[in-house]
């Protein structure tokens, strides 16, 4: 503890090492330190705990099926209406042969959120997740937001707990954890007022977990949000963990400034920095105590930050993906994808363990540590 610098840390300090929980207080100290080295020392002592130098990946696909929306949230920069010339809209077919174009053998999960299709209709997505199963029986299908279900529940006329039960019962494996955006009602009202609202959002999950549907939770930071309403979302998202546990991974989604609305009229057009980006993943590792993973999403925070996130409590790096557009529309600088291998050797030159695994995060392959490390 000689390496403690700000006294206020000292006895957040001894609860972290003894593994209790921190108050909302004590979170916000964490968020306001200016002691950089303890708060990443405290966020790698809870990871090591857990998973030791074992990082995980998994090797997947992503696909956006359309980008017609109609929820105009303002910081996106991927929606589309009919018409325009950058819109898409596969059919269930295109689909399995969108897949069929970049799948390779070993790939494990697709990734699939898309807008809130203005008018296809309900028996659409059963049918679509019915036929990628049948054409890909070893692919897990991790699909639909909370927003996303709530928007199928709308125009099925069917609650969102029949929703994800027929959607599961078609071959839906998992579904991510996008739609979170901030919780909080000011924010929320300013970027996404349209969208579903963050009771609702909770409540879809606690009804996935309740079918035995594990799902993860993202929180997208770095615009008009306070600091107090990051850890709120956090403090959300404990409360629910601590009642159903069926959360993987959460994901702080770096905001991404350009093409959008919501940057526009803040005059941004800065990124996220990487203190930002490495205090907010900490910050959640330490209070977050009940998820098992923090991911680091390479896409958004770059693989570089990526690998130094490795020490401030990141134990997931997300996947290769292969090609991604939501975080690209609005100007992310990493690229489409990265190779299995480039991501073996990312989490090596960290110093960890490359651990593959597949979307319910079963141990697929466990490769070894880096023999040296030098010329990192
Ligand atoms: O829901 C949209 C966000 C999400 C921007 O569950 C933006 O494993 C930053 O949810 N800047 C989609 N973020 C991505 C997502 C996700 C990503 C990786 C892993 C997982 C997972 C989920 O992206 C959207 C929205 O919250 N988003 N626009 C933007 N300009």
């Amino acid at each position: 503890m000689k390496w403690i610098r700000d006294p206020q840390l000292l006895p957040i300090a001894a609860k972290v090492e003894a593994g209790e929980r921190l108050t909302f207080e004590e979170g916000m100290v964490l968020y306001r330190t200016p002691d950089l080295n303890t708060l990443a020392r405290l966020a790698d002592l809870v990871r090591n705990r857990q998973h030791g130098d074992k990082t995980y990946f998994v090797h997947s696909l992503r696909l956006e099926f359309t980008n017609l929306c109609y929820v105009g949230c303002t910081f996106c920069a991927f929606a589309a209406r009919k018409g325009d010339p950058h819109a898409w809209d596969y059919d269930a077919d295109t689909v399995v042969a969108k897949v069929r174009e970049k799948y390779e053998p070993g790939i494990t999960e697709l990734h699939m959120s898309s807008g809130h299709h203005p008018n296809r209709p309900w028996s659409f997505y059963p049918e679509m997740v019915g036929k990628l199963r049948a054409a890909f029986p070893d692919l897990q299908v991790k699909a639909f937001t909370a927003a996303e279900i709530e928007h199928l529940s709308r125009i099925s006329k069917k609650p969102t707990l029949e929703v994800l039960r027929e959607l599961q019962a078609a071959g839906l494996a998992a579904m991510p954890g996008g739609g979170a955006e901030i919780f909080a009602d000011r924010v929320r009202k300013q970027v996404a007022k349209n969208k579903v609202k963050a009771e609702r959002w909770l409540q879809i999950h606690r009804e996935a977990h309740s079918i035995g549907m594990r799902t993860n939770a993202t929180m997208l930071y770095g615009h008009i949000e306070t600091l107090e309403e990051r850890l709120d979302h956090m403090h959300r998202l404990r409360d629910l963990q601590d009642e159903t546990g069926g959360f993987h991974a959460f994901i702080p989604l770096a905001f991404q400034p350009m093409g959008n609305s919501l940057a526009q009229n803040l005059g941004k057009t800065d990124y996220t920095t990487g203190l930002d980006d490495l205090r907010n993943l900490a910050v959640a590792r330490i209070y977050l105590d009940n998820f098992p993973h923090i991911k680091g999403y390479w896409v958004m925070i770059s693989s570089e930050l990526t690998q130094v996130s490795l020490d401030w409590g990141v134990s997931d790096v997300d996947g290769t993906i292969v090609e991604e557009h939501i975080a690209h529309a609005a100007g992310a600088q990493s690229p489409l994808g990265l190779s299995k291998n480039k991501m073996i050797e990312m989490i090596q030159r960290a110093g960890r363990v490359p651990v593959l695994r597949d979307a319910f995060y079963n141990e697929l392959e466990i490769y070894p540590a880096a023999a040296a490390l030098a010329g990192d």
